[in-house]
């Protein structure tokens, strides 16, 4: 009888003990943080040195940057912007097209054999946060004009094609990667359609004087700003982002040139 009275006491224990346990549990994990961040700020501790005290480890988790929290941040806090002028300069007939070198192939007619790319950095500060991006284009008036084909990219990420690759290319976190590697030496067909990453594009058509447009939405603004590392934790901003501008040719004179290409770039952003 003794022997079954310490059974049940040690029972009793046994529940009442987890019954405190659970209930600091569920304690734990409700309150205001919502549980994705919760979630990113527990796989995030893993690893990591023991926090001295709770106002660090809150410091810690407002540094977490993904979809939901970005979203979050651009849409409580006061945006920024920042406007800047990109001009990619007129690549003239006869002097493009570096046949041969620097990764480009001889001339062979109907071959992705050749390209001349150009750059542009955007001087964003450090720790800027998309939250929209706008592109307006030919503010100078001037249509423009290219031979044989062209790439607009955001780093490697494809803004604007002439012809979409995405046999060839890689895609990542949702984007199209510009890689002239997987590119050279492959067939130049007619038949591939245009390639854009926004909405309501236009893109003049190859050796036809013509202007580009689209629009960004500011979910695909966000999602490019993650997609390129403004969730890592580091120092994202100036120096960080370039345009970039490739013009492809497979065998003549006329190749990799292109008139000048100007747009603005207006950048809406919170500050990390
Ligand atoms: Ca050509």
């Amino acid at each position: 009888m003794f022997y079954l009275n310490l059974i049940s006491f040690m029972v009793l224990v046994f529940a009442a003990s987890c019954g405190e346990t659970e209930t600091k549990f569920t304690s734990a994990k409700t309150g205001s943080v919502p549980a994705d961040e919760a979630l990113n700020a527990e796989s995030e501790a893993e690893g990591s040195e023991e926090r001295k005290n709770g106002i660090e480890s809150a410091a810690e988790e407002d540094q977490v940057i993904n979809a939901e929290t970005l979203a979050a941040k651009c849409n409580n806090t006061t945006q920024l912007t920042y406007t800047q002028a990109i001009s990619f300069p007129e690549l003239p007939v006869g002097q493009t097209c570096n046949w041969g070198n620097g990764g480009n192939l001889s001339a062979l007619n109907g071959f992705l054999r050749a390209r001349d790319e150009q750059s542009q950095t955007l001087n964003i500060p450090n720790g800027a946060l998309f939250c929209g991006i706008s592109l307006s284009f030919n503010p100078s008036g001037q249509s423009m004009y290219y031979d044989d084909e062209i790439f607009l990219m955001f780093n490697d990420i494809i803004f604007a094609a002439s012809q979409s690759y995405s046999n060839l290319l890689e895609t990542r976190d949702g984007f199209m990667r510009y890689d002239w590697s997987r590119l050279v030496g492959k067939n130049y067909l007619s038949s591939y359609p245009q390639y854009c990453v926004g909405q309501n594009c236009t893109i003049p058509v190859t050796q036809t004087q013509g202007t580009m447009s689209m629009q960004i939405t500011d979910e695909v603004a966000r999602n490019l700003a993650l997609a390129l590392g403004v969730g890592e934790g580091g120092e994202v901003g100036s120096g960080s982002f370039q345009f970039k501008f490739a013009t492809l040719g497979d065998n003549d004179s006329g190749d990799c040139r292109h008139s000048r290409f100007d747009f603005n770039v207006t950048v809406k952003y919170v500050m990390k």
